[in-house]
């Protein structure tokens, strides 16, 4: 994780889960065709043109993004995730974020709710300020947007 530099509104944090790193390879009618560095490209962009600096990760393994999580506790101000499979599946991710406090913003590139009915539990919903599901790639730089408005009331 090499953060970019230190911006005067804070670090978010930007996670992407298992497989996620196969993003632009396969499935395009699902997922399209951006690949994960144009993901992280666009929510850098994002977080930067609204003052923030930004981290991101991706992780295959659900403990590497726990721990991703606690560490946001002191050196993050908001995380935006997309858990992949892990969103319907992890009561540990859930957990992490309740436990370090700060606003996240749920992502999903597809529209769970019009796919397999396993796909329409989250176990981060309940814990997450907002959820964008269905946006494709731009649900990313919904996510910094929402952030920054609960940021804004935050730091003001
Ligand atoms: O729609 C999303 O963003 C998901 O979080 C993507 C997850 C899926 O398990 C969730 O239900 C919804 C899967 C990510 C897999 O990404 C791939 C991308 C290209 C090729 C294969 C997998």
């Amino acid at each position: 994780m090499t953060p970019t530099p230190a911006a005067s509104r804070g670090t978010l944090l930007i996670i992407n889960g298992p497989n996620l790193n196969l993003l632009g390879t396969r499935e395009p009618e699902i997922y399209g065709r951006a690949t994960l560095s144009d993901v992280e490209h666009l929510a850098t962009v994002a977080a930067e043109a609204a003052g923030f600096g930004a981290m991101c990760l991706q992780s295959n393994h659900e403990g590497a993004l726990v721990d991703a999580i606690h560490a946001a506790r002191g050196s993050a101000v908001g995380i935006v995730i997309n858990a992949g499979a892990y969103t319907h599946t992890s009561v540990a991710l859930r957990d992490a974020i309740a436990a370090v406090e700060l606003p996240a913003v749920e992502v999903h590139i597809s529209n769970v709710h019009q796919r397999e009915e396993f796909r329409h539990h989250s176990y981060l919903s309940p814990v997450c300020t907002a959820v964008i599901v269905g946006a494709g790639v731009h649900g990313y730089e919904l996510a910094v947007s929402v952030l920054d408005k609960v940021l804004a009331l935050a730091q003001a």
